[in-house]
């Protein structure tokens, strides 16, 4: 057993936008604490987080790592996550992991959009936030302005608990100290504000307040766990990682005045599957029944697959045989880990609240629950909100001979990346890559160089649907008589439309045998392969019923295939006369730049067939421009923001929905289709 239990363990995710400085600190931290020699920097490539070569290579994060030190007589696991919009799959699936999100705002940008969507995730997660102002000592900030938008922006709750002073060069207490000056005013002030803040929790620490008798300091850390659990204060506080001020003071707050397991916020897990799913409560204690929930996967060729847990409850030992999922079979762990970056040191339990890792299991994915009772088979994490994948490539190898290799190499990628997806396309046959942006492709595709496989990528393709607008009724009878054994079949059908997203719906509503059962299911699959053909451009159709309503069999050449084609073109005869058109999918973007820069954008976007839906005035001359554009204009986002802002500002877009292309759209798409192999 650890020398440390469950109380002990502090447990914080580092989120924010990308190059607010969360690894830097993490390394300052790391050091500071004495848990390694030297202080890492991703300036240099030498980070105990960004460790992989891809991370070296840019100078930032490209992975969630876990790195661990103690403190105080604390455990502190720090859950580092990369910051880059196109990256945000990783730093979702961490956000259980911890009791504390800690976000980073840089004082030279001010609050920017990712630190804005992970401060909002984590609250819509019921966890404890903490807010680190970092980067006070780079050149030209203005620390009071900082701190005033990021209460305009999260909430008068936000409040320091401590402060920069001395030029920069220190900060001081405002928690449990009322004395002296900082560089934003008598830290007296700063003090009156985050006790009253906390007192507010409790009536009777709120009178004794008032009546200015002395605090138990006991009762203001158990109402300040409190406050942070219910969202009621989201301190503040400051450092420079690079000049080292602030750390240890940090240090200090993480183990001092963070929840441990047993205080903080619970994750929110679900028993049961459908309608009849339930919460689960589980208790942070290392001796009852093991839950714990899979939040990264690394696969990595020399190594082989490290899967990281955070255990919510009971513990998990080597020796032990866990359950995953709803998986039948156990799984043989042999070896536990702690980690520290790339390094992991072989672990005799990890308890109740502790954070792991598993090496070499194959069956372990993100977002696997590990138990050992199979009363758990349907417990899982509360579902994630990861933005859907829609950046598409497609590839195909450099070198011949290579497509198996790349294609299990990419599926491996897969499992480290809940928004990175391969897959083939129905149409063109070859493999695609869907990932949010440019860049998480590029990474991907640099991930898999470095595995010595290289691909061609041809330009973005849009995933396109087609539905139809109208019933219609459809028939085929396919007849054919080449010397001797004949084929027949024939089927009436008719199609309706279904509400967007339903997806697709078969009815056999025969009558006396008009087609024998038996060449039913060969029915459905030509519908089947109708519907994965297209009509009007080769893309899938959706969102539509088909219903068999007579047909005619011949008791001798009645066969599978006949059917099978009888389907699949009555079925087009239907589509034919059911107003098919083509589904374009649309994204909701939010776009932020300078405020003179707004002009510019909304109008770009509405040249783009974008609908701008608001714009949002932030703190600091910014402003958030919400929009919803179709995918297939927006996919080079990235270089034009850079054209019309001059690299000012940043994007983030999600999949909303599908919708029908407009009619000249239609006419391209149908003027571009070539359907092949058609048979008849
Ligand atoms: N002056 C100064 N520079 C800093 C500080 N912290 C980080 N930096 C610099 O800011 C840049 C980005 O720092 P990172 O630690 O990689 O930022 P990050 O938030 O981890 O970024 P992503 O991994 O891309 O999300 C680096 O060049 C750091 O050297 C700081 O406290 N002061
Ligand atoms: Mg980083």
């Amino acid at each position: 057993m650890p020398s440390y239990s469950t109380g002990d363990i502090r447990n914080i995710v580092m989120a924010g936008h990308m190059g607010t400085g969360k690894t830097t600190l993490a390394d300052a931290m790391l050091f500071a604490s004495g848990a390694v020699p030297r202080q890492g920097s991703v300036n240099d490539g030498t980070s105990f987080c960004d460790f992989e070569k891809e991370e070296k290579e840019h100078g930032h994060s490209i992975f969630s790592s876990v790195v661990r030190f103690s403190h105080g007589g604390r455990q502190v696991n720090i859950v580092d996550t990369p910051g880059s919009p196109d990256l945000l799959g990783q730093a979702i699936s961490c956000l259980p992991a911890g009791e504390t999100i800690v976000t980073t705002v840089s004082a030279q940008n001010g609050v920017e959009l990712i630190t804005r969507r992970m401060m909002d995730l984590a609250a819509s997660r019921h966890l404890a936030r903490m807010i680190v102002v970092t980067k006070i000592n780079a050149p030209d900030v203005d620390i009071k302005s900082v701190l005033e938008q990021i209460q305009a922006t999260f909430g008068r709750q936000c409040l320091p608990i401590n402060l920069p002073a001395e030029g920069g060069s220190a900060v001081v207490d405002c928690l449990a100290s009322q004395e002296g000056e900082s560089a934003l005013g008598p830290v007296e002030d700063y003090h009156a504000n985050v006790i009253e803040q906390i007192v507010e929790m409790d009536e009777a620490l709120m009178e004794t307040y008032l009546e200015g008798e002395e605090l138990d300091p006991a009762a203001v850390h158990d109402t300040l766990i409190r406050s942070l659990n219910e969202g009621h204060l989201v301190p503040v506080c400051f450092t420079d990682a690079k000049t080292g001020v602030g750390v240890q003071e940090l240090l200090d707050i993480v183990t001092r005045h963070l929840p441990s397991p047993l205080e903080g916020p619970r994750q929110e897990l679900l028993l049961g599957d459908g309608e009849a799913v339930e919460p689960f409560e589980y208790e942070a204690d290392s001796s009852k029944p093991l839950v714990a929930h899979v939040f990264k996967v690394a696969t990595d060729p020399f190594v082989g697959k490290l899967s990281v847990f955070r255990v919510h409850q009971g513990t998990v030992t080597g020796n032990m045989t866990v359950l995953a999922g709803d998986a039948r079979k156990g799984i043989k762990l042999n070896r536990v880990f702690n980690l520290l970056g790339k390094d992991h040191a072989e672990a005799d339990a990890i308890v109740a609240g502790d954070i792991g890792a598993v090496a070499k299991v194959e069956d372990l994915h993100i977002g696997d629950i590990l138990h050992d009772d199979h009363a758990f088979d349907e417990l899982h994490i509360k579902p994630l909100p990861f933005p859907t994948p829609m950046y598409g490539l497609a590839v195909a190898p450099k070198a011949r001979g290579d497509e198996g290799k790349i294609s299990s190499t990419l599926a491996r990628l897969q499992e480290e990346d809940p928004t990175f997806k391969v897959g083939h396309d129905p149409q063109t046959r070859e493999l695609v890559i869907n990932g949010l942006g440019e860049l998480h492709l590029r990474f991907m595709l640099e991930r898999l160089k470095n595995r010595g496989l290289e691909v061609e990528t041809r330009p973005p393709k849009i995933a396109y649907r087609e539905t139809i607008q109208a019933p219609a009724d459809g028939h085929y009878r396919h007849k054919k008589q080449t010397g001797g054994a004949g084929q027949f079949g024939e089927v009436f059908l008719k199609v309706e439309p279904l509400e967007r997203g339903q997806g697709y719906e078969f009815v056999d509503a025969i009558f006396g045998g008009a087609i024998p059962g038996q060449f039913m299911p060969a029915v459905e699959k030509g519908v089947k392969e109708m519907l994965e053909t297209g009509y009007v451009g080769g893309y899938p159709i959706q969102d539509i019923k088909v219903t068999i309503t007579d047909g005619k069999s011949h008791p001798v050449d009645s066969k599978e295939v006949a059917f099978k084609t009888a389907g699949k073109y009555a079925l087009r005869d239907a589509i034919s006369k059911a107003r098919p058109v083509v589904l374009e999918p649309i994204v909701n973007m939010e776009v932020v730049v300078p405020e003179d820069a707004m002009g510019a954008i909304t109008g770009d976007l509405s040249s783009r067939r974008g609908r701008v839906q608001g714009t949002d005035m932030l703190p600091g001359g910014l402003v958030v421009v919400k929009a919803q554009a179709p995918l297939a204009e927006v996919t080079q986002y990235q270089s034009m923001l850079k054209s019309v802002t001059g690299g000012q500002g940043s994007f983030m877009m999600e999949f909303s929905h599908y919708e029908p292309v407009p009619p000249q759209v239609q006419q391209q798409i149908a003027a571009a289709y070539k359907p092949q192999g058609e048979e008849e």
